[in-house]
This record gives C-alpha cells, structure tokens and sequence, in this order.
C-alpha cells in the first residue's frame, strides 16, 4: 500500500501531464450495460450514468406492470466496463432530480474479467433533496472512498431508494415507482496503462544516461 503510493508520486508529473489533457482528472468512467434494459424508462438510458453530464439521468419505468422498483419487484442492475483494469479506491456520485426515486444504496461489486465478482462495498448516498423540492441544483456530487480493489468492471445494485409512503393496503412500505441517479464515477489514483507507460520511460531515460 505504501510502496503504491510512493511509486504513484514519483511519477506525479508524468501522470499530471496526461491527465490534465482530460476532465475530471483521477476519475474513470466506462460504458454501461442494465441487466433489465426494457425496464429503464424511455430516455433514462442506463448509459446516462457514466457520461459525464449531470443533467442526464439513469431511472426505472414507473408503471404498475413493467416498473421494477415498485415494492416487490425486479432489483436493477448495472454493470461498468471501463475498458482496461485499475486500481479504484472511490466514487464520485450525482443523485437522481427527484428526492424519493433517488438511490439510497448501492452495492457495488468488483471484478478483473467480467465473469468472476469478489470483493463488494455498500455506499448510500445522501438524500440529495429536500422532501418535495425537485430543484436540479441540488443534485450534487458526493464522494465515497474504499480500499483500494484492481477492477475493470464494476456491477452496481441498486438496493433502495428514498421514497417512504404509504401503499394500497395503508400499511407504511418503502420502494415507491422507480428509482435512478444522474452519474457515478470511479477514483483512480493512477491508470494501471499510464504506470506501465511511465515504467517503459523511465526505463528509456535511465538507459540514455548509462
Ligand atoms: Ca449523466
């Protein structure tokens, strides 16, 4: 772990210099696939989630018959592929414009090949509205941090969201019509590609100065 971090700040300049050609520098976005597809609502595309815009959102149908985020129904499922394997220790996250349909509790799964899920962390965002208010300012950004894990997919679950009222049989439930948020992002420290870049030129730098 220490000597990761030593190693990643010897070659702060050279990482520096390639990250600042790309936003958001340290964060890693991939493409996204949803295991129930027909059941993301029309132009709430679970690509929505990583293509860093806020004002794009990722959200379930409502709908009595095909909604799968009424109380009871099919748990939603994404899965990031972000194209080659890093060392990922967080998440940057954009809730979801309305207060209730807003996730509450991701579980989020790791894995290096796409077949094989090990480690998994739960992260519960923060409501990100006031009970009522739909304001889009306050979908805001909040941060997570775990242990470091070597991942190129990521397998999100969508376990609750923030919707609290009363269902048909007036007894208190929890689910409501639908849940989304806006964006996930993941923290790297540095991309695995990049060190293995930085090695081959720091290797080269040494040879022409034997
Ligand atoms: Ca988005």
């Amino acid at each position: 772990m220490m000597r990761h971090t030593k190693f990643a700040m010897g070659l702060a300049g050279v990482a520096a210099m390639v990250l600042a050609a790309t936003a958001n520098a340290g964060l890693v976005r991939g493409s996204v696939t949803s295991k129930y597809p027909a059941n993301d609502e029309d132009g709430l595309v679970a690509a929505n989630i990583c293509d860093n815009n806020i004002a794009t959102e990722w959200a379930t149908k409502s709908t009595a018959t095909d909604g799968y985020y009424f109380h009871g129904g099919l748990v939603p499922e994404l899965t990031v592929d972000l194209g080659s394997t890093y060392s990922l220790s967080g998440l940057a996250y954009w809730g979801y414009g309305n207060s209730g349909n807003n996730a509450k509790s991701l579980t989020l799964a790791f894995s290096t090949d796409g077949a094989t899920y090990g480690s998994s962390v739960v992260y519960t965002p923060a409501a990100p509205l006031a009970p009522g208010s739909e304001a889009r300012e306050n979908v805001y950004q909040q941060n997570g941090s775990f242990g470091a894990v070597d991942a190129r997919y990521v397998r999100i679950t969508v376990t609750d969201n923030w919707f609290q009222g009363i269902c048909a049989n007036s007894e208190p439930c929890t689910g409501g019509d639908r849940v989304g948020f806006s964006e996930i992002a993941f923290v790297v420290p540095e991309p695995a590609s990049l060190g293995l870049l930085a090695i081959g030129g720091l290797f080269v730098l040494r040879r022409r100065r034997s």
